[in-house]
Parts: C-alpha cells; sequence; structure tokens
C-alpha cells in the first residue's frame, strides 16, 4: 500500500494536532473528513482540498468512503465506542482518541466485537512517545536504576481553576465525557504506567469534584458538574512496584505538566513533559555508595511518532513492539475500578475484581 488515504472524523482542537503530524508523514492522505458543524467541514475541506463527495456530515458515510483506508476518530467521547464498532464491522483499520470509551460497559461491548473481528486499532496514547518517556523505559531495561520499587506520577492542568470561571463545556457532562480529569487525563497516565512498568495488580483510589457547579454555555443557570475534576490512585504493579497517582485540572501554573519519578534500588529518575528531550538520573554508585547526578539528553532514537506506529500497522511492514488495542482496555478496567471505588466509596482491588467480576472490599 504506496499511500495511505485517512478519513478524520471530528474537525476540532485535537484534529489540529492529527493534521499537524500526519503532513509530516508523506504515505499519509487526507482523503475525506467529517463532522456535525457545516463550517468546520467547508474550512477544513477548503484548506485540506478535500473533495466535496468526500467531507461528511455523517462519520457512517466516511467509514464507509471508498477513499478511506483507515479513520481517526477525535470526536468527544460519547461517539468513541460507536465510531469503533462501526469501523470493526467495515473491517477499517482505525486510530481512536483516549479515552477508549466512556464506561466499563461500552469497553467490554466494544472488546467482544473485536475478538470477534480485529482489526488493526491505536488508542491515541500519544505520551508513551514524549521522548523523555521513550528513554526512560529504556534506561530501566538497561537496569540503569536497579529493580524499581515505587514511582510517582502526576498530570496537572489550570484551566479548570475556579478563577478562569470555564463553563459547563462537555468535559464536565457525564452523558458526553463519562468521567472527568479521570478519563480525561488519569487515562494517560494509567497508559503510562502501562507502558514503563507493566501491568495494574491491585487499585484504591478516590475521585473528588472540587468545583461543583459550572455555568451554562447558553445561559446563566448554574449546572451541577457530575465527574471528578480531581482524582488520585494508588497500585501494585504485577511486578511489585508501588505508585502514586493524581490528576486534577484546576492546578494554577500547570500547562499540561505529566511527570514521573521513579525510585529503584540503584537510583531514581526524574522523566516530564516541561523537559521532553531529558531524563534526571541520580545515580548510586553500588561499590562507594557515591551519588551523582545527570540530566541526560535523549539520543534521537527515542523519538518515534504515534504515526509510525499506525503507518507500520496499516501495513503491515512491523508489528512487533506496537502497542495494541488491548493497551486501551487494560486501561478501561483501571477507569472502571476507580469509578465503582469512588461510588461504592471504598476501596476496590483490581486482581479481585477482574478475577470475580466485580467483588468490592
Ligand atoms: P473538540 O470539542 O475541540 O472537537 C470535537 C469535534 O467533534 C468538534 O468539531 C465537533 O463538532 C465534532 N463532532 C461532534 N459530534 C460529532 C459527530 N457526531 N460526527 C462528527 N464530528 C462530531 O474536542 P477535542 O478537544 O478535539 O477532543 C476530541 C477527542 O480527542 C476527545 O476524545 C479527547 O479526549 C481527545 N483528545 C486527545 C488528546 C491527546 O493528547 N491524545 C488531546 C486532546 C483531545
Ligand atoms: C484536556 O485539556 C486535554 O486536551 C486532554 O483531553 C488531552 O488528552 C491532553 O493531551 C491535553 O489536555
Amino acid at each position: 500500500m504506496d499511500t495511505i488515504r485517512v478519513g478524520l472524523i471530528g474537525l476540532g482542537s485535537m484534529a489540529q494536532a492529527h493534521v499537524r503530524e500526519l503532513e509530516k508523514l508523506p504515505r499519509f492522505r487526507i482523503a475525506a473528513i467529517c463532522d456535525v458543524q457545516e463550517a468546520a467541514l467547508a474550512e477544513w475541506g477548503e484548506r485540506l482540498s478535500v473533495d466535496r463527495t468526500h467531507r461528511h456530515a455523517d462519520y457512517r458515510g466516511l467509514i464507509a468512503d471508498e477513499e478511506v483506508d483507515a479513520v481517526v476518530s477525535i470526536t468527544p467521547n460519547v461517539l468513541h465506542a460507536d465510531i469503533m464498532a462501526v469501523c470493526l464491522a467495515a473491517n477499517k483499520p482505525f486510530l481512536s482518541e483516549k479515552p477508549f470509551t466512556r464506561t466499563f460497559a461500552e469497553a467490554a461491548e466494544l472488546l467482544a466485537r473485536y475478538d470477534a473481528h480485529p482489526v488493526s486499532a491505536l488508542i491515541g496514547f500519544g505520551y508513551r512517545y514524549t521522548p523523555a518517556f521513550r528513554f526512560a523505559r529504556e534506561m530501566l531495561a538497561e537496569g540503569r536504576i536497579g529493580a524499581v520499587r515505587s514511582f510517582s506520577m502526576q498530570y496537572l492542568q489550570g484551566w479548570g481553576a475556579a478563577v478562569y470561571n470555564v463553563p459547563y463545556v462537555w468535559r464536565f457532562d457525564k452523558a458526553v465525557t463519562g468521567t472527568g480529569t479521570l478519563g480525561d487525563l488519569g487515562a494517560h497516565m494509567i497508559d503510562l504506567a502501562h507502558y514503563l512498568f507493566g501491568p495494574f495488580e491491585e487499585l484504591s483510589a478516590r475521585l473528588q469534584t472540587l468545583i461543583p457547579e459550572r455555568k451554562s454555555l447558553s445561559s446563566d443557570e448554574m449546572l451541577e458538574v457530575e465527574v471528578d475534576d480531581f482524582a488520585s490512585f494508588q497500585a501494585r504493579m504485577t511486578g511489585g512496584a508501588a505508585g502514586i497517582f493524581q490528576t486534577s485540572r484546576n492546578c494554577i501554573g500547570s500547562g499540561n505538566q505529566l511527570e514521573v519519578s521513579i525510585y529503584g534500588d540503584l537510583g531514581t529518575l526524574h522523566a516530564s513533559t516541561l523537559a521532553q528531550e531529558q531524563v534526571i538520573w541520580i545515580r548510586l554508585d553500588p561499590d562507594t555508595g557515591e551519588l551523582s547526578e545527570q540530566k541526560l539528553q535523549v539520543p534521537s532514537r527515542a523519538r518515534r511518532a504515534l504515526w509510525e506506529d499506525f503507518a507500520e500497522m496499516l501495513s503491515g511492514e512491523s508489528a512487533d513492539g506496537l502497542p495494541d488495542f488491548r493497551a486501551g482496555y487494560e486501561n478501561q478496567k483501571v477507569l472502571e475500578a476507580i469509578v465503582r471505588s469512588h461510588e461504592a466509596k471504598r476501596t476496590v482491588a483490581l486482581a479481585e475484581l477482574s478475577a470475580v467480576g466485580g467483588k468490592e472490599e
């Protein structure tokens, strides 16, 4: 397959990033677009020179479009599951944006469809491609800090802080988003933890809505926010490492701050989206007991775009090491455990949850 013809569903803010990345890869061509907003269709159709016959208002039409080899879904969360289901039925490979789905039930149903009719698929957990995180993973594999005993991870943003009076956008609407900060930002942390440390074994969590009301977009009415804007959870990974996680969208001064500190027998690593090209390595010399600290520049081999995996999946050129669809499902299991622990106001052991179908302590 020489040129890969892509159809984009959802032409909002994240679509900008997808188009920017796609335009860097000569093998991709945006052949079709879809949005419910006519103005977005017209603007993007002109900008991307997409023929009018391939500008769709209904995503089913785009997925069925003969001009589309692969689908990229960038809609609000409420549509993720159905768009993926339609892609599976149409045997169209896809990249669907995170979070995988809004709820565990949607995820379980989708997995059943996938198992019956798998296609190449990727969930948009792009931060595993941050050079600093890829290099940190390489350093862990090389044993640079010895056995990992614990880590702390946080994903902080500030845009939701009360002072900014952000209205009730879809990221606060449970029917559209599913969960709040947990699925929006916590899902990235869960995927990054999978990427760095492997699967989760046990989990306990709490969710909180720090700002309980937000102003309607269309009137002065104040609407109750039913989803979290703060989530914290602690976990034991199957490899034994203990992990602490926190995420909030109300941390003033935090732009897009995803970071991890990893503590091993022979040292510590710090990696952050705030310094994407470096990893701080604190090393203990096992012979002398001497501590040293280095700011390592990430080597070029650690730079890989999510799109390169997607292109490989579509062309079938190299399947080894590609993140697969199930990464999304694992994330959903963890998200579900967190939400259920919150609703039950108790903790839940993920291992038991998955083993016995929902036992809660
Ligand atoms: P947005 O609200 O800016 O854009 C959503 C677009 O989808 C809008 O243009 C809207 O008109 C369109 N849309 C709504 N219903 C539709 C339908 N039935 N058919 C076709 N188009 C429809 O949202 P944003 O911020 O771009 O987020 C979109 C998705 O991308 C979300 O799931 C979000 O979680 C994810 N995202 C992922 C990021 C990442 O780092 N991987 C970063 C930002 C967003
Ligand atoms: C929220 O503000 C958001 O756009 C998330 O939805 C994205 O997943 C994250 O990458 C950036 O912040």
